[in-house]
């Protein structure tokens, strides 16, 4: 599988839960990341741009989830950009990982969330049938499965919480940590 953020969220669906599902039936292969403003044509916009949220828990499930293959960048940058506007933007887009990485290292290290997340029951596995991951996995290439780390076992459950929910915008806003 090679999830893209803009084709997840074209459908109006949650691009971060796609990916939870590749990385959870050993199947997350490759990356695409970029930005996307809701229902509409393919934008490719720069990693970071159109839905922040979004991008703060794809970059938190690739992390929770062990992923560890290629961070790897889909966009095009604006037709109106000159030949060094391509290199800054390619630019951008490394260096909004960058900072959504440290963000969403800091929400996983805050105490709060950490206590949120128990509360909400997060070491208890939610999601995909992981027999029927299994089965698909031996089926077509065979891969091992990452390992969840056990305090983010299940990395979409974070976003059941309202208490984890409310931190992880206050980190993104930076007026936490
Ligand atoms: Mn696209």
């Amino acid at each position: 599988m090679n999830p893209e953020i803009g084709h997840e969220e074209m459908a109006n669906l949650s691009a971060a839960a796609g990916f939870a599902q590749a990385l959870w039936q050993g199947k997350l292969y490759h990356i695409d990341l970029n930005g996307q403003h809701g229902p509409k044509f393919d934008q490719d916009l720069r990693f970071g741009a159109g839905n922040v949220r979004g991008a703060f828990w794809v970059v938190d499930v690739l992390l929770a989830g062990g992923y560890d293959g290629p961070v790897h960048f889909d966009y095009k940058p604006a037709r109106t950009d000159d030949d060094a506007g391509v290199w800054v933007s390619a630019a951008a887009c490394m260096r909004n990982y960058l900072i959504l990485r440290e963000k969403v290292q800091a929400f996983r290290a805050d105490p709060e969330v950490q206590e949120a997340l128990e509360a909400a029951r997060v070491p208890e596995p939610v999601g995909a049938d992981p027999e029927r991951g299994r089965d698909l996995a031996a089926a077509c290439r065979p891969r091992p499965r990452p390992t969840w780390p056990p305090s983010t076992r299940s990395a979409p459950a974070a976003w059941r919480s309202s208490t984890s929910t409310r931190l992880a915008l206050e980190h993104l806003y930076g007026v936490r940590g």
